[in-house]
Formats: C-alpha cells, structure tokens, sequence
C-alpha cells in the first residue's frame, strides 16, 4: 500500500529528470522573486540559465536559518502576501523565530507528503489517529491533521499536553495511531502505567514520532512499553514541516519525498557535496513551493543518504536516523558530545529511567559535565551504598565513553520537568554570560 506510487517508486533516471526540470523552473521564479536570492546568485556570477539541471544545484548558494533571520518575517517570501493561506514559525531560544508562509497549493503539496509519511507507516482510512503534536505556530499539529485529513484518517485534534485527557480519550475514542514527540510518547508511557492502565486496555498500534533527536535504544523502550510500532518521522518548518522524510514498516532509514525536496549531504567544514553513503550534514532544496522556495537549506542535520533498494518497493532515497546536529553538539573541554550519547548509555544499562539532564558549566576556566539521572524512588528508602554504587557505575560507564570526567545525581522520579513537546535536555550555564 504506497501513497502515491507514481512518484514514490520511481525510476532513478526518470526522478533526475523531474527533478532537474523542477529546479530550472524553481530557479528562475526565485531569481525574479526574491531579492534575497537574485543578489546572491549575482555575487556567484550565476544566472537562471546558468542551472540545467541537477548537476548544477551545486553552483546555487547555501541558505541558513540566519538568512532567514536576517528577513524576518516575511523578506524571503516569493509571492505576494495576498497569496499567504498559512504562516508558522519555529520559536528559537535566542532571537528572532524563523516565520514560514504557505499558499494554497504548498497546503495541497504538505497534506500529500504527510499522506504518504502515514502511508509509509501503515495508516489508512480506518484508523484514529491521536495527534499530539502541538497545534499553532509549530509545523507539528497542523500539518499532521491536514495530511490524515486527506489520507481519510479520523483525526483526533487533542494537539500537546494535558496528559490524564490523553490517556481517556485514547483509550475511550479507540485511538489506533499516536502522534507526538518521542520524549512525549515516553512519558505517555509513565503515565499510564501510573494510572493502571495497560496496553491491552487501548487499540493503539502505531506510533508516529519526530520533531526531535532519538535512538534505536529509546525506540525499543517506547515499542515495548506501549506495545506498539514506533515509526521515525522527520522535517522542518522551513523545508515544510513534517513530512520531508519518514520511515516505512521496514525501519531502514527515512524515505525523503525528493520530488519535492532535493537532499544533499556536504562537508561542514569545506562545504563541499559528498557522495552517497558518506556522513554529514543535510541540505534540502524544495523544488515545488511557492510561498517560501528555499535553495539549498542547511539543516545542521547531520546523517547519511542510501539509494540501495528498499523491500517495502519505494525508491525514494533514505536518510538515517539523524543521530544530531552539528550545533546541538557540546564541546566539553574540546571533547566533542552529543546528548544521544548519553541516552544511549543509560538505556543501555537499564536501571535508571530515560529522564535525564545534562547541566554544562564553566568553573575556574574549566568546562564541567553534570548529569542528572532519575531514578526509582526505592534508591532512596534504601541504604545510602546502593545509592552510591549506581552513581558511581553510570559515571565509571560514561566517562569510559566520552572519554571526559562527569559529575552524576541521581534525582528522584520525577524531579526533571517533563515537556510535553520537545524534551529539553541541556542547560549550558556557558552560554549565558
Ligand atoms: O520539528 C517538524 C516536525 C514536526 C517533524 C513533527 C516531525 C514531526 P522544526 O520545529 O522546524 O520542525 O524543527 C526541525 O527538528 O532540523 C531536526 O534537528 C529536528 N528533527 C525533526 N524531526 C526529527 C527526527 C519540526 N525525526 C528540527 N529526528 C530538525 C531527529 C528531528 N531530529
């Protein structure tokens, strides 16, 4: 059961071909419409007739999320705002949000691409499908609905939070397919089993998770304690929003809809192309939008392409899961981490809960590392050696592998605030100076 076959299992030739006619037309309304980009490709020396193909995305310049910016809110848009049906925008810690606008036809290509994310994960027109993704200005709720909508799904808008409510409405609505972060998944996990309810009470098979970094390790967590498929969905707001990428029933990477979103994948530091199967940071192009046409985004997602063959019958390329950003990374006395890290190591040993917080700060010149582990609150009645031996255990098994000195505590269950989208965390005292 494919979406839409047509273009989801193409042939590599004919999908150059689309693409490459794609992009020349793309090109040539963004030079004309935005200023922005005409002024960049002139300081290339470059012209719309310069790109004739896909060989030629390489000579187009980059866009970052500080171009964006730069243009806040509507300076990169490429029609005029009479034609704006929808805006988003993705709240930063720091600055000016990055505002995104939708025409009605960029509606209708969203709705298709999230069609066939559901597709890819199973979903037809008898499911339920809980959205907990927050509804708004985040990309997540909104764009989830319209896609179910057009799958013929029954949607059940509940968007973020409110947790006891999700929990009875799941379980009285019959609600087969949960969409949400996977951090929230996991606490919707905690919750029920706190509030006695098991898996055999609810109809739920299917979990549709993204909008945030997770492992193989968590994913196994949520599969068993929900007893459900956990399925890998990725996107961004300025590229459209969920819907880029997403896993089928085989979980061997993520599709990309790359008749609508051209990947590539470059060197950070010389910027340069690589070819497939090499790992680093990914770059999209949309070649169908109209509002907001973007060349060459650098998501900071770093990752690797495949275009070996899928048994599910797409021949969409895939992407890994993406196992971090290059600026979520933490240089911790020039040791280089990821969160992901961390997570891993304490899935793996099992005897902590998936909660934690890592606390960075800079004390007489020298970077330290704190992490903060929930745990059982038996640990707690219980003599204070036990204590101390699992602190102990899980910092002996962290710095074995990050290869730096770390401060663990263990907290009681739930001392670490829980969100209800995306999980936060790091607290880097460094930065706020
Ligand atoms: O998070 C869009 C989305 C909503 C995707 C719902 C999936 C589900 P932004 O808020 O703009 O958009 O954040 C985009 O989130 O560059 C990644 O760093 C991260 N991200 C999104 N999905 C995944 C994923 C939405 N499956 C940024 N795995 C992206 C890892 C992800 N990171």
């Amino acid at each position: 059961m494919i979406w839409n076959e047509r273009y989801e299992c193409m042939g590599r030739d004919e999908m150059t071909q689309v693409q490459s006619e794609r992009l020349v037309e793309m090109v040539e309304r963004i030079y004309h419409n935005v200023a922005f980009y005409r002024r960049k490709m002139q300081d290339l020396g470059l012209e719309p007739a310069d790109i004739k193909g896909i060989e030629d995305l390489k000579k187009l310049p980059f866009t970052t999320k500080q171009d964006l910016r730069d243009n806040y809110p509507y300076g990169l848009f490429a029609v005029p705002i009479s034609e704006i049906v929808r805006i988003h925008a993705s709240s930063g810690t720091t600055g000016q949000p990055t505002v995104v606008g939708y025409t009605r036809k960029d509606i209708g290509i969203w709705s298709e691409v999230v069609a066939r994310t559901l597709r890819c994960a199973g979903v037809d027109r008898h499911d339920f499908i809980q959205i907990a993704y927050g509804y708004g200005l985040f990309t997540g709720g909104l764009g989830m609905h319209y896609g179910s909508e057009k799958l013929g799904a029954a949607v059940i808008p509940i968007s973020g939070g409110n947790t006891q409510k999700q929990l009875q409405l799941m379980r009285d609505f019959g609600s087969t397919i949960l969409a949400c972060t996977p951090s929230y998944a996991l606490y919707l996990a905690e919750a029920m089993e706190e509030s006695g309810i098991t898996p055999k009470d609810l109809s739920l098979r299917v979990g549709i998770f993204g909008a945030e970094p997770w492992t193989e390790n968590m994913r196994r967590e949520i599969e068993n304690r929900l007893q459900i498929k956990a399925i890998d969905i990725y996107g961004l707001s300025e590229i459209i929003g969920p819907g880029v990428s997403s896993e089928c029933m085989e979980q061997r990477g993520l599709h990309i809809n790359e008749d609508h979103f051209i990947p590539e994948i470059i060197d950070v530091t010389t910027l340069m192309p690589l070819p497939i199967g090499s790992k680093g940071e990914l770059v999209f192009t949309t070649v169908t939008k109209e509002g907001l046409p973007i060349l060459r985004y650098r998501t900071r997602d770093l990752t690797t392409l495949h275009d070996d063959a899928c048994p599910c019958g797409r021949t969409l390329i895939r992407m890994d899961k993406c196992t971090g950003r290059s600026d979520d990374m933490l240089i911790i006395r020039g040791v280089n981490i990821f969160p992901s890290q961390i997570e891993s190591i304490l899935l793996d040993m099992g005897e902590t809960k998936p909660h934690y917080l890592l606390i960075v700060d800079r004390i007489n010149n020298l970077d330290t590392l704190e992490v903060w582990v929930e745990v059982e609150g038996e640990y707690f009645s219980d003599e204070i050696r036990k204590l101390e031996a699992l602190t102990a255990k899980i910092r002996h098994r962290m710095e074995s592998t990050l290869g730096i000195t770390v401060k663990v505590k263990l907290v009681e269950h739930k001392t670490i605030a829980r969100s209800e989208g995306k999980a936060k965390r790091v607290i880097d005292k460094r930065n706020m100076v």
